[in-house]
């Protein structure tokens, strides 16, 4: 397992449309092995492997839940979650907003507003179709990861003017963790 670099926006390759998964197999979970790593280093939720420059429709995602009860300091216990080739089937009318950051836009936050429930289909590690409801947090994350396989980040759904300014913090970041 390794720990890939993260891309950032400007990035063009960020924009790119990703292509399906033919087989699941020794090497996709090899990347998706990489992917979980490097998402609980940055740290993160969620992320989509278009994010560590590989086109494929495959996320992965751990949304460090923990146990009703558990001290509040305590690790969560990891509960990944792994979604190649995901479609939404279902998408609930209601919508709810929620205050999103993005590894990839790194240190900005803003609230999108997606639907608030949506059935999803999609197979797991072993290759194996699954399809199940999500909704909160989950519902949340996967239409976030799900627009990255589309070239879409969540700046994207906000005005112009706050993308550009997003952007731009990003790269004064960038450029100063670099010098
Ligand atoms: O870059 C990504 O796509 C991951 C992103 C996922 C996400 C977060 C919030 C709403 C929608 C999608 C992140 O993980 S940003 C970091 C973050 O949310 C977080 C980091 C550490 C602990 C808890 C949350
Ligand atoms: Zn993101």
């Amino acid at each position: 397992m390794a720990i890939r670099d993260i891309l950032t926006v400007p990035n063009p390759i960020l924009k790119q449309v990703c292509k399906p998964v033919d087989k699941v197999d020794d090497a996709l979970r090899a990347l998706m092995d990489d992917m979980l790593e490097t998402m609980y280093d940055a740290p993160g939720i969620g992320l989509a492997a278009i994010q560590i420059g590989e086109p494929v429709r495959v996320i992965v995602m751990d949304l460090q839940e923990k146990p009703e009860g558990a001290d509040p300091d305590a690790e969560g216990v990891k509960h990944p979650r792994y979604f190649v080739n995901p479609e939404i089937v279902w998408a609930s009318e209601e919508l709810a907003p929620y205050e999103e950051g993005c590894l990839s836009v790194p240190e900005v936050y803003d609230e999108v507003l997606r639907p608030a429930r949506v059935r999803i289909r999609y197979l797991d590690y072993n290759g194996q179709q699954v399809e199940e409801e999500a909704d909160g947090l989950y519902a949340t994350c996967i239409q976030h990861e799900m627009d990255h396989l589309n070239g879409v980040l969540f700046i994207d759904h906000l005005s112009k003017l706050k993308r550009d300014r997003a952007v731009t913090k990003v790269k004064k970041l960038v450029r100063s963790a670099a010098a």
